[in-house]
């Protein structure tokens, strides 16, 4: 753009914003408020995305690609409005904008609130999958829950979480559109019975609860082009505001409780990472977003198809995240015979061939199992279906496999009086897919071994990806800025084009800057960290950060406990130098699990001892930061030099984390889990720090009865001396971390947290020499950013189109 052209555009911009912020508040600029000014913002991006919006659509449906709905039961999209100024290549101009109309952007920014529509990893990997779908210019369109609470605010109060309810839509929120006129009927509770109509069988639904599923649109926009796509969040509201009948009663209390239990299912999501908790609010919410999503899009396919389903399959694919939206399987069998008048066999057809699944974990406590008269109750008809699907499953085998009665059995979707949703899942996709490389063989070898050996050709590995656009071009703008420089702008739509980097290592002037956009987003944290938790931390130290949710097989206790052995150490050396470290951690517990929440108190109690202990002459700080969320992310990944992905191996399906660290220049220290495996692979044995157990040692000692934690506790100072201060009194009276020790001495320690304790303060050992030759270091932080673009979610979406989705 020429410079001209540039002035003309923000005059333009900022009569507009001036006319909008009057519109907003009915204020002149001089008087509005910050909220004021982030409302008008909002408003005149949306208008801007509302004009491609219904071009993409509009192009869709002229050259009819096949299309992918991904429906996930979480979407952790995090805030939106400085992603959609800069893929509307509109950063400069607001920017130069609100600086000349004396306004602060960033804080502007920060009005916004964070929906936090997912737990963790999971729901923001399909943030990542709509914004990279989007930048590829491929239809790919989410589905949803409109949830009223997202997930609970974190607060740490005296050492310990206290959870507050979320609240995103306090303000309304400026990004969605309701589609009232989109709505659907849901149908829960009931009975069955069946008459022939024509000589065929038919099931008739009756005195069943309709709900009304009523659909807000956000729009999700690709990176510097005009694609707009769709994330589709559906509300649950009653049919009618009041049951009249009895409201003229006189029975007000009856009418509104009709009212309040429809708006129940979608009021809040689910705290709980990795981990089933059988609530039926939950299943019902599994089956409402299901039902509403699968209704609206065989609808609008009929309508551009002449109302002909036969080549669904060839243009629809639903892809399931997880098991939540298992029930899109006996949902669109139930759509094709009950509504559509499809016959069994060829409504299966249709299923199998549009639905693909993805699993994200092997822990079983996670793996869904529902209730059989839970099911029956709730969802009659899907549960007549689901035994269908299982009794023709099982007469199949019986044919065809050559599997004696105890095998089939081992596979049925209904097992001991439940339905196992994975089992579902399997049988109605065409696809089986982990998330990383290791994940996929452990699932093909162990959790769902049975069904590989029949149906070896539905597995597949996709190792997932982070968008780099949110998490390095956005967030990091220093780095972005200084890569652009050096290599041209291709890597942005091609992050291996990071490898140039390589170029420089040996640039003295390219060393400088990289070193300093380092320190200056550590300066950044560090304020964040002075303003939150009031602890002053020094910028030069080794940023050692673990952010993630809190549970046991991540293991943040064995971080801690090697902190506390640390600081034992510079207590018993105390004329000890070592490189001054910062370590952070930050995460969520679910609200009922009870060791997590210890894991919490512990890292602040560690923290108090660490921080005011003057012996320790600031050489170590720990800080726990509250409320980690997408937002928070954006901040920390930056300022990382240590990456710790520490869990047991062969329990991270993937981790996503490690991935946003890399790009940033982080050094990951880890365990060979999920994708750090390929973490190690990219980036080569001298630029990451590994340590611990592998999968397969761990996996042994689970199949022999674990090991004995009093042994190594038994021949280890260092141990004893930190299991002591559990109990002893070290953190105050009060503080006693009876639980913990528990769980690593007497009940044998299912984490193998003490097992690897060694080898993990070994490692770190290894960092505080490391870091101190600076070159070194600097190469190492270098590679892991040239070597961060196999994973980019371009990379995870291209190959789920060629590999899964059939799309390319
Ligand atoms: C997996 F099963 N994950 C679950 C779950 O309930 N919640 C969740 O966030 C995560 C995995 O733990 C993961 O390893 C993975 O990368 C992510 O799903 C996306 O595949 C954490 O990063």
């Amino acid at each position: 753009m020429k410079p001209s052209q540039c002035l003309e555009e923000i005059a333009a911009f900022k009569s507009a914003y001036k006319k909008k912020i009057e519109e907003v508040s009915g204020e002149y600029l001089s008087e509005s408020s910050v909220l004021d000014q982030y409302q008008a913002l909002a408003e005149i991006v949306m208008d801007k995305i509302a004009s491609q919006w219904a071009k993409t659509r509009s192009q869709y449906d002229e050259i009819p690609h096949k299309r992918v709905y991904l429906f996930s039961i979480e979407f952790l999209i995090g805030r939106l409005l400085k992603a959609y100024v800069n893929s509307l290549d509109m950063e400069y101009t607001v920017k130069t904008a609100m600086a000349e109309l004396g306004l602060d952007y960033e804080t502007i920014l920060s009005q916004e609130t964070d929906p936090g529509l997912g737990n963790g990893g999971l729901g923001r990997l399909m943030a990542c999958f709509l914004e990279s779908s989007a930048t590829l210019g491929f239809p790919f369109h989410g589905n949803g829950i409109h949830y009223k609470h997202g997930l609970f605010e974190q607060k740490i109060i005296n050492g310990e979480q206290v959870e507050v309810a979320d609240n995103w839509l306090r303000h309304g929120y400026p990004f969605e559109i309701r589609k009232p006129n989109e709505s659907v009927v849901v149908k829960f509770y009931g009975n069955l019975h069946s008459e022939k109509v024509n000589g065929v069988l038919t099931f008739v639904h009756e005195n069943y609860e309709p709900i009304l599923a009523v659909p807000y649109d956000i729009p999700i926009k690709g990176y510097h082009n005009n694609t707009v796509n769709s994330l589709r969040l559906w509300s649950a509201e009653p049919i009618e505001e009041f049951d009249l009948p009895s409201f003229n009663e006189g029975q007000f209390l009856d009418a509104v409780r009709h009212k309040s239990e429809a708006e129940a299912i979608t009021q809040i999501l689910y705290p709980n990472d990795n981990k089933f908790d059988g609530k039926q609010l939950r299943l019902k919410q599994e089956y409402f977003f299901v039902c509403a999503g699968l209704k609206r899009m065989i609808t609008r396919f009929k309508r551009y198809n002449n109302n002909c389903l036969d080549d669904f399959a060839e243009k629809i694919c639903i892809h399931i995240n997880d098991t939540h939206p298992a029930l899109c399987g006996p949902e669109m069998m139930r759509i094709f015979m009950d509504e559509e008048g499809l016959s069994w066999d060829d409504a299966w057809k249709i299923t199998v061939n549009s639905l693909t699944f993805t699993n994200h974990t092997v822990l079983p406590e996670a793996l869904e199992k529902w209730p059989v008269d839970m099911m029956k109750f709730l969802l009659p008809r899907i549960y007549m279906i689901i035994e269908e699907i299982n009794r023709q499953f099982q007469e199949d085998l019986r044919i065809k496999s050559g599997l004696n009665e105890l095998q089939i059995s081992s596979l049925s979707i209904i097992q001991d009086g439940q339905v196992n949703m994975a089992n579902l899942a399997i049988i109605c996709c065409h696809s089986v897919n982990g998330v990383a490389a290791l994940h996929s063989k452990i699932l093909k070898e162990e959790t769902f071994n049975g069904y590989y050996k029949l149906f070896p050709e539905r597995f597949r590995s996709v190792t997932n990806g982070v968008t780099p656009r949110r998490f390095l071009i956005n967030s990091n703008t220093g780095l972005r800025d200084l890569i652009t420089e050096s290599i041209g702008s291709d890597w942005i739509n091609n992050l291996y084009a990071l490898e140039n980097l390589i170029n420089f290592k040996d640039d003295a002037s390219f060393f400088e800057r990289f070193n300093r956009i380092k320190l200056e987003n550590k300066i950044h944290l560090s304020n964040h960290i002075k303003a939150h938790n009031h602890i002053d931390v020094n910028p030069e130290s080794i940023f050692d950060i673990q952010v993630k949710r809190i549970h046991e097989y991540k293991r943040q206790l064995l971080n801690a406990l090697q902190i506390l052995h640390l600081y034992n150490h510079l207590k018993a050396n105390p004329d000890l130098e070592i490189v001054p470290r910062t370590f952070v951690f930050a995460g969520k517990a679910a609200p009922g699990y009870y060791f997590a929440k210890e894991v919490i108190k512990l890292i602040n109690a560690i923290a108090d001892l660490v921080n005011n202990d003057k012996d320790i002459r600031d050489q170590i700080k720990v800080v726990f930061l509250a409320n980690f969320n997408v937002s928070l992310g954006e901040i920390i990944y930056p300022a990382a030099n240590i990456s710790e992905q520490i869990s047991t191996a062969g329990k991270e399906a993937s981790g996503t984390g490690n991935m946003k660290f890399m790009m940033n220049g982080a050094v990951t220290l880890g365990t060979m889990d999920g994708a750090n495996i390929e973490i190690h692979e990219a980036v080569g044995d001298e630029n990451i720090i590994t340590f611990g157990l592998s999968a397969d040692e761990v996996s042994h000692y689970q199949k022999n009865g674990g090991y004995s934690s009093v042994q190594i506790y038994e021949n280890d100072d260092r141990i004893q001396k930190i299991m002591h201060q559990l109990i002893d009194g070290t953190f105050g009276h009060l503080a006693n971390f009876q639980s913990i020790y528990d769980s690593l001495l007497l009940y044998n320690d299912t984490y193998f947290v003490l097992k690897d304790f060694d080898s993990y303060a070994n490692a770190q050992d290894h960092i505080n020499k490391l870091y101190q030759d600076k070159n070194k270091w600097f190469e190492m932080s270098l590679c892991n950013v040239a070597y961060s673009g196999l994973f980019s979610s371009d990379r995870t979406i291209l190959e789920y189109q060629q590999n899964i989705w059939k799309t390319l």
